[in-house]
């Protein structure tokens, strides 16, 4: 394979940064550029020296080789660590591609490594969501995809599907064979609904999962002044958005985010709706009527002066929460609506409101398959053992069941990647980072 080249660590100013490289010339290519000549290097090293363009001394470094199969990407590799200054990082990079190496794209790491057979495509999946996780819980989740173990929920399923598969053909095979047990339609039935709750129930726990790595959306809503920005900031911990006496300071959405039992929830903080001669302001409460259309759930703030009823019938048929602002100083509360004050950041019965409206409170983090690939590929399988199954009862020939189970098998088999390798590369590695 083509050397690859790229920076692995964050392009920013820091003690070190990692300069990865891959592929079959890799030892040659960094021997170039480097004090010593590791071409020949046949065991995995760590070196000391220096990297020069030829005319002057780049930056020392430390390097390690890692020789095939034994790297990330199941290729010859090197790792340079250099000083972490982007311009030494470029010089580097720079002069590698001059000597021979590209530049990698989005994921190509990835992407050999899992051509390589290092890794199936749970995995490399679970990389990605790793890098991007930003709750304990969604970094936990990764790492079970990452070691292999959500793959291996679904191996027992897949076994399933094949070896009724295999019986089914036998069957049609070789009829003639006395000794080979027929299957019966009701064994082909049973079967399948066994795999059709299995399968239902990874579906349920990956679509109710993927909120730990997707978030939810929540929108805080009201009249002008109730207290929407007091609350974002409350409810994010820092004074982000502005608060003042002055209806209409909030004229964009400001955006905020916190960790809910694990859950991100983006928080959009709108301009009060209300009739409005100010050019701006408009803007703003358009925008604002965006974002409740997009929203999973909606906050809508009500403080001392009530509730308008026409911004009522705005949100009424979105999942929303009533909440009433200010309660430091509302004089007659009922037992059983939420009341927080923003401003004492008194907010516990509106978090404990919202972890019941979005359903997040008896959560666990377990291995799952949580993105609409991985989830849609479940579906396609339940789909087509409902057909099995359809066909089963109505005693409709062999062939026909045969034909269902042989596309849900080949759908299991795309699950974790192991069939048309190179269609799916692309699509997927292409949302991974540069230098992984
Ligand atoms: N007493 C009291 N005042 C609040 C509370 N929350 C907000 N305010 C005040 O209400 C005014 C409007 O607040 P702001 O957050 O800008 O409201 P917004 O227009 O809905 O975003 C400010 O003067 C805040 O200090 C609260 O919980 N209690
Ligand atoms: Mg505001």
């Amino acid at each position: 394979m083509e050397t690859i080249v790229a920076l692995a660590s964050a392009p920013m100013k820091s003690a070190l940064s990692i300069i990865r490289l891959s592929g079959d010339d890799c030892f040659q290519i960094v021997s170039k550029v480097f004090s010593k000549d590791i071409s020949k290097c046949n065991k995995r090293a760590v070196h000391f020296g220096f990297i020069n363009d030829g005319r002057k001394k780049i930056d020392q470094v430390v390097l390690i080789t890692y020789i095939a199969p034994h790297s990330f990407t199941g290729e010859n590799s090197v790792e340079i660590m250099c000083h972490g200054s982007m311009l030494i990082v470029n010089e580097i990079i720079t002069v590698l591609i001059q000597n021979g190496a590209r530049m990698a794209v989005n994921g190509e790491f990835s992407s050999r490594a899992y051509l390589n057979g290092k890794m199936d495509l749970i995995q490399a999946e679970g990389i990605n969501d790793m890098i991007n996780a930003t709750s304990e819980e969604a970094k936990d989740m990764s790492m079970f995809a990452l070691t292999g173990e959500t793959s291996k929920i679904f191996l027992p399923i897949r076994q399933k599907i094949g070896e009724l598969l295999a019986k089914i053909e036998v069957n049609i095979d070789y009829p003639e064979y006395e000794d080979i047990a027929d299957i019966s339609k009701q064994e082909v039935i049973s079967v399948c609904s066994q795999i059709k709750a299995d399968l239902a129930d990874l579906i349920k726990v990956g679509e109710r999962n993927r909120v730990y790595h997707e978030g939810v959306k929540v929108a805080i809503v009201g009249k002008p002044n109730v207290g929407k920005s007091s609350l974002l900031n409350a409810l994010i911990g820092e004074d982000k958005a502005i608060v003042t006496e002055i209806a209409g300071t909030t004229r964009d959405v400001v955006e905020g985010r916190f960790n809910l039992n694990g859950v991100p929830v983006y928080l959009y903080d709108t301009a009060g709706l209300h009739e409005s001669e100010d050019k701006i302001e408009q803007i703003g409460i358009s925008k604002a009527k965006d974002v409740i259309t997009k929203a999973d759930l909606v906050l809508f703030v009500v403080d001392n002066t009530g509730i308008d009823n026409n911004l009522f019938n705005l949100i009424k048929d979105k999942k929303h929460l009533l909440v009433f602002n200010k309660a430091d100083i509302l004089k007659v509360q009922d037992g059983h609506s939420i009341y927080v004050s923003a401003i004492k950041h008194d907010i516990k019965p509106l978090l404990d409101g919202m972890v019941r409206m979005l359903e997040i409170d008896e959560m666990s983090v377990k291995p799952s398959f949580t993105n609409t690939r991985q989830i849609g590929l479940l579906k396609n399988i339940v789909g087509q053992i409902d057909i099995a199954i359809r066909d089963a009862q109505a005693n409709e020939p062999s062939d026909l069941i045969s034909a269902s189970l042989m596309i849900a098998y080949n759908y299991s088999l795309d699950l974790l990647g192991e069939s048309n390798k190179n269609d799916l590369t692309d699509e997927i590695f292409s949302r991974f980072c540069v230098g992984k």
